[in-house]
């Protein structure tokens, strides 16, 4: 059905579908380059972890694990997070035009509790994001694969409101912090059992904005477990922090975006319309708002 009427090829329509009812899909990493960019990336990426790579003893979870937008100085990282083939088939299954904004790369499994990427990158309409998590190598059982909870994605999505917590202006260590009980409560009563990604090298997995996931421990941390994740939004729409922001009060920690793509920015837009958020104009609306009260209080 969904073929004939949006003009999917049956792998795009098995994509879409198992996205909607697991909100996860895996698949091949269509790049014919693929083998030659990741041992690119592994020689350059290799000295920045402070990690003993050599030594096939060595503990290599020891020492700093991700690499934020290593696309600015990786070639390879850079062509990874914009493929075409992946922007194509985003865009279809999403009905907007998709674009990178972050990639992370990590030498070793991320061990992270669960959580949803959605408190650190939501949207407005919401759910407009996703990551694709490539495998840099096959992941074993003792590598810490990534799990996550199959149908988790439909859930609501938590926000400040929910756990009773103000987020505009706050600070965090980690932005996931506040909200993994809530999480692991909501997981108690209601998850599908957690299912774990034993990849092969070069398959790639695409999550939901909302689909609940992390790193399970790394049992063997002389492993390595290299893999990229990249971040995508979607276009004509609002890009915020959750984590830091009170939609009920209109409070958006707003996110100044540039597609990795094509290098250029993503401004905020609402209803077809760049939104305006210069200082100015909220200063004016203030201002108006506070004058008009001051005149209803003196009739
Ligand atoms: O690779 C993992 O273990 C999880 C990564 C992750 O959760 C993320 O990058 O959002
Ligand atoms: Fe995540």
């Amino acid at each position: 059905m969904l073929k004939a009427s949006q003009g999917l090829t049956a792998e795009e329509e098995r994509i879409g579908i198992s996205l909607h009812e697991k909100g996860f899909a895996v698949f091949e990493f269509p790049d014919a380059e693929l083998d030659a960019r990741i041992a690119r990336i592994q020689d350059n990426l290799q000295p920045r972890y402070g990690i003993d790579f050599n030594d096939p003893r060595s503990d290599k979870t020891s020492g700093e694990h991700r690499i934020q937008d290593a696309w600015k100085f990786d070639e390879d990282v850079r062509a990874i997070a914009a493929n075409e083939t992946v922007l194509d088939l985003l865009s279809k299954l999403y009905g907007r035009r998709a674009f990178p904004f972050q990639t992370l790369n990590f030498p070793v499994g991320t061990q992270q509790e669960i959580h949803s990427d959605s408190v650190h990158f939501s949207s407005l309409p919401e759910r407009f994001m996703c990551g694709v998590w490539l495998a840099m190598e096959d992941v074993g059982p003792n590598a810490g694969p990534l799990f996550y909870h199959p149908g988790s994605h439909r859930w609501p999505i938590m926000t400040n409101a929910l756990i009773g917590r103000r987020g505009f202006g706050s600070t965090l260590n980690s932005a996931q912090d506040p909200y993994g009980a809530a999480w692991r409560a909501l997981c108690a009563v209601d998850a599908a059992p957690a299912e774990t990604f034993l990849a092969r090298k070069g398959q790639a997995l695409i999550w939901c904005a909302n689909l609940l996931h992390g790193g399970t421990h790394q049992d063997d941390p002389s492993q390595t477990r290299w893999s990229q994740v990249t971040h995508y939004y979607f276009n004509d729409c609002i890009y915020y922090t959750p984590a830091f922001s009170d939609e009920a009060l209109g409070r958006l920690d707003l996110r100044n975006l540039v597609a990795i793509s094509d290098e250029l920015p993503r401004p905020n837009f609402y209803m077809g319309e760049i939104l305006d958020t210069s200082s100015k104009r909220r200063a004016g609306r203030r201002e108006s708002i506070r004058q008009r009260l001051v005149k209803y209080l003196r009739r």
